[in-house]
């Protein structure tokens, strides 16, 4: 059997393949091949405090750095990654720096969702035939390192995917980075004999907010532009009315490594939880990002050790003899996931875990989910009604009506 996709070579790509639930796919003959997600890059108001944030709070590790110090005058970047997720965090260092008038508009939030592929030209060329928008041409940029081709078309909003050839480069992230060393020293651990354990191994799916009645067209777009194709999961209208106040479908690549579900407001009792991102965000944008863990219970007691605040799940929602019933043997005692907030969820191909966090800037807008998948391809479907209402009772603390 012939295998296009890069096979991972270390054990921990091997993890990040299984976790996020890739399937065996030749992208070879797709007529817009991904190798993976690059990178996710958020536009923030102070990129140095918020690579602090990153590796305290969300165990990354900082591996790049570019700014004025490198000749680049107008922007701080911090480049963390967390196995193979990688954040690229860029803050404008002067007040007409390409980007400043976007973070004051959105705050912080996901600027690029960038693509790796192998073949930049092809897909931008590919991608603009069926009528994306360009915002980048084919380019080229090196250093000692090697060199990387690049190109760059529109999504949603002001998001953009950035498309990254990168396999003549050895160096830390592209052209012009420099190494830099983690912001959080965890040598000291390692010598004492603790060997520090990732919260997370890999990015899972990628959520849009767009607005009433566009998701369609974000749906086919990302079919016609990318070739993507549907995932069985969506929330259609009865879920919707009775207490979601949003339509959801998933789109994901051959391989389903990358996978994005795109979300419009419905109209409920409530203001939609997707129209608040809206009005807070000023528009479409990314709403949260889904990071894969090996070991969810791990991570959310180190993330909440460290500050990260969770969504809460009520106790009727683990001692539901239905749940209980539907979810059956997980790998721990309910006890030990009711003790966390961590919901469960069960399909025909298995099981996944998973908690949110509430919203990591003082807009209502972007936050994380950790997922440990067993075999589920999903996204927690069983979860839907309680995770929405629990985020109403956050949204109801805000003001919201
Ligand atoms: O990505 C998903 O579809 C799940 C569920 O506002 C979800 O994580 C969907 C919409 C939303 C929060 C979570
Ligand atoms: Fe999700």
């Amino acid at each position: 059997m012939t295998q296009a996709i890069d096979r991972p070579q270390t054990s921990d790509e091997v993890d990040a393949d299984l976790l996020v639930g890739a399937v065996d796919h030749d992208i070879s003959h797709d007529p817009f091949p991904v190798k993976g997600l690059d990178h996710v890059q958020f536009l923030v108001g102070n990129a140095k405090q918020a690579a602090h944030y990153y590796s305290t709070a969300f165990g990354m590790t900082c591996v790049a750095y570019r700014g004025p110090e490198q000749g680049y005058r107008d922007h701080a970047q911090y480049v963390l990654t967390s196995g193979s997720a990688r954040f690229v965090l860029t803050g404008a260092v002067r007040p007409d720096a390409a980007g400043a008038e976007q973070v004051a508009r959105h705050s912080d939030g996901v600027c690029d969702i960038a693509l790796e592929v192998p073949d930049v030209d092809a897909a931008h060329a590919h991608a603009i035939a069926q009528g994306a928008i360009s915002l980048a041409e084919p380019y080229e940029v090196s250093d000692e390192h090697g060199t990387v081709r690049l190109a760059a078309i529109a999504t949603y909003g002001d998001t953009r995917h950035t498309l990254v050839d990168r396999s003549r480069y050895h160096g830390p992230f592209l052209p012009g980075y420099v190494a830099r060393r983690p912001i959080v020293d965890r040598q000291p651990m390692i010598d004492a004999g603790v060997q520090p354990k990732r919260f997370f191994q890999a990015i899972d799916h990628v959520v849009g907010n767009v607005e009433l009645g566009r998701m369609d067209e974000w749906v086919e777009f990302y079919q016609r532009v990318m070739g993507f194709t549907n995932m069985a999961e969506f929330v259609g209208d009865d879920i919707a009315t009775d207490y979601s106040a949003l339509m959801s479908k998933v789109v994901a690549n051959g391989t389903r490594k990358v996978k994005f579900p795109l979300n419009e407001p419905a109209v409920a009792r409530k203001k939609s939880q997707i129209d608040e991102y809206l009005d807070f965000y000023q528009g479409p944008g990314a709403q949260h990002i889904a990071v894969a863990t090996n070991d969810i219970l791990a991570s959310v007691d180190a993330m909440r050790a460290a500050g990260v605040d969770f969504l809460d799940t009520p106790d009727s929602y683990y001692d539901d003899p239905e749940l209980r019933a539907r979810i059956g043997e997980v790998r721990v005692p309910i006890e030990e996931l009711k003790a966390r907030r961590i919901l469960v969820d069960r399909d025909e191909d298995g099981y996944l875990l998973q908690i949110f966090t509430n919203p990591v800037q003082d807009r209502p807008t972007v936050f994380f989910e950790l997922i440990e998948r067993h075999g589920s391809l999903g996204f927690g479907k069983g979860n839907f009604k309680a995770l929405f209402e629990a985020i109403e009772r956050e949204q109801d603390k805000r003001g919201n009506l």
